[in-house]
């Protein structure tokens, strides 16, 4: 995809901070500012998101996930992650190709990354209803 930006991060046309690559995906550091140690795990296959993406993307997106997730806890001080994904417009997904953010984390870190939530305005067991597969 020509004007996909993670697309022209993979193929080198743009710089990245690539912490991690195999024949499938890659890992480099989201220029976001937003918190330390913001990493992107990406597919080299552009798909959207995990709408439109086959198993075995997924399988190999996750399988780097893991393998990072368990070099910051094993290698570089950290104790857990936050793995946060976005998938469509609607959800806030800002860049349109696949991407698992890892937040690597410490106890105390006074980080908070879980969204603040108005609060569920409908009935649980309706929801269910309509939810369950
Ligand atoms: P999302 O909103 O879930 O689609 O996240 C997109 C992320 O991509 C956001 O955290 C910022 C990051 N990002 C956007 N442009 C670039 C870029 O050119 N390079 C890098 N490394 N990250 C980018």
């Amino acid at each position: 995809m020509d004007n996909c930006i993670f697309c022209r991060i993979i193929s080198g046309e743009l710089p990245s901070r690539i912490l991690y690559e195999d024949e499938e995906t890659m890992a480099f550091m989201d220029v976001a500012g937003d918190v330390d140690g913001h990493v992107l795990v990406v597919p080299k296959k552009h798909v959207k998101n995990i709408l439109d993406c086959d198993e075995n993307t997924l399988f190999a997106v996750m399988r780097t996930v893991k393998k990072l997730s368990d070099h910051f806890t094993e290698d570089c001080g950290y104790d857990g992650v936050n793995l946060l994904n976005a998938s469509d417009e609607s959800a806030g997904q800002s860049v349109p190709h696949f991407h698992v953010h890892i937040i690597p984390r410490k106890r105390n870190d006074g980080i908070n990354t879980w969204p603040h939530l108005d609060g569920a305005k409908r009935d649980i067991d309706e929801v269910f209803q309509e939810l369950k597969l």
